[in-house]
């Protein structure tokens, strides 16, 4: 049986202070344009998304930041709301946009070809920008809705210059310690063309605008097949890999439970990062973050099973014999290396896990405990009227 002593004193280091950021809408409903199924206790503002939030930071101890959506999370004083985070044991962590909401988007946002509602959108960027000055937040992530549904509906070349200037705009207002993330999405809800739709476009997008911009890499938001760890590999030598939004897909952008559909490529893609060295987020600047809709399951449990499935992944990549790797790369030992990774990603790195959690003074069962805490009742029979949180509030 596997135990933390199987790891490297900077592999258990490594583990020990993973975080994972989470993502205040994953506390609200959701569902599909079908329905929207609701739940009992579900959140009515941002100040019980962000109290759901740190109960799962404090069972697990691995999710002390939660990530904030504008409008979604508008509040009158941010500060209160930061300091309600810090009271509950978590930060708050980016400031999400959103210009995919609003009637004026129709055509663009900060691509429009309409002066004033591209200085909307981009006034909203700046909104959100100060924003993160009352939180303490220091990154803004931008997902963009932009793109056309046929072909010469727009010029793809005009929306691609003043998604250009409306960024530079935008990155133009951050403080100096302040960062942008830009992520990409290969289709929805635009059909025809996304004008941020894959990697090497958010990569050039960034690289004119400055070092502080990075690309945001969310599991779901590519085609079936991709080789997405081919795509983190390609980022990190870059330099601006800045983030993951971690979710599973079967078909699109499924936002399911992160290593639900796929734990392998969950674990392939860690192990990148961990061969890579960008697993220490103060230390690469790599974010690692769920984007998450529970649609059917309880959102406070599927989030906990969420960050443990990256942990798990994790510790399987951390497990990798990287020297016996190394050599058998070197000799051409096809399946060799193969064997070396299948090895490590066939242990069962539960118990380590459990000893890692006992160690820090934590149940080693963070989700059968939380289950037994109560909670869930309790919320269910406190938040009694007033307007559940969902995708969109
Ligand atoms: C949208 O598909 C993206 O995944 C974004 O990260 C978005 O901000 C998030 O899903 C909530 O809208
Ligand atoms: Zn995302
Ligand atoms: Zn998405």
């Amino acid at each position: 049986m596997v135990s933390l002593s199987n790891l490297t004193p900077e592999a258990h280091r490594l583990l020990s202070t993973q975080t994972i950021e989470l993502a205040s809408w994953a506390f609200g409903n959701a569902g599909t344009r079908f329905k929207v199924y609701s739940t009992p206790g579900t959140p009515r503002d941002p100040y019980e998304k962000i109290a759901d939030a740190a109960q799962v930071n404090a069972f697990t101890g691995i999710t002390p930041r939660v990530s904030l959506h504008i409008p979604w999370d508008e509040v009158d004083d941010y500060g209160k709301l930061a300091q309600f985070a810090r009271d509950n044991g978590v930060v708050l962590g980016n400031i999400n946009s959103n210009v995919f909401q609003d009637d004026d988007y129709k055509f663009g946002s900060l691509t429009n070809s309409d002066p004033a509602i591209r200085a909307k959108a981009i006034d909203a960027h700046k909104h959100c920008i100060d924003i993160m000055g009352a939180t303490g937040s220091d990154t803004l992530k931008i997902w963009l809705g932009d793109g056309t549904n046929y072909p010469g509906q727009d010029s793809i070349s005009g929306r691609q210059d003043r998604l250009a200037d409306s960024l530079a705009q935008i990155y133009a207002y951050l403080a100096d310690d302040q960062q942008l993330l830009l992520e990409y999405k290969f289709f929805e809800p635009a059909f025809y063309h996304t004008d941020v739709p894959d990697w090497g476009t958010a990569l050039l997008q960034v690289l004119s605008l400055g070092e502080r911009a990075t690309v945001c890499l969310d599991t779901g938001h590519h085609a079936p097949g991709t080789n997405v760890e081919f795509i983190v590999v390609q980022l990190l030598r870059a330099g601006r890999l800045g983030a993951f939004d971690f979710n599973s897909r079967f078909y699109a952008d499924d936002d399911l439970m992160v290593g639900a559909a796929d734990p392998f490529q969950l674990f392939r893609i860690l192990n990148e990062i961990v061969s890579l060295d960008a697993l220490d987020t103060e230390k690469s600047g790599v974010n690692f973050m769920l984007d998450q809709c529970h649609q059917l399951e309880d959102k406070i449990p599927g989030e906990i099973r969420s960050a443990l499935n990256v942990q798990e992944a994790t510790a399987k990549a951390l497990l990798v014999d990287r020297d016996a790797l190394a050599r058998a790369q070197a000799d051409h030992d096809v399946l060799g290396a193969n064997t070396v990774l299948m090895d490590a990603y066939s242990t069962d790195v539960r118990p380590l896990l459990r000893e890692l959690r006992e160690e820090k003074g934590l149940d080693p069962d963070p989700y059968g405990a939380f289950l037994r805490s109560g909670y869930l009742e309790k919320v269910a029979a406190e938040r009694v009227g007033g307007q559940q949180a969902g995708w969109g509030a």
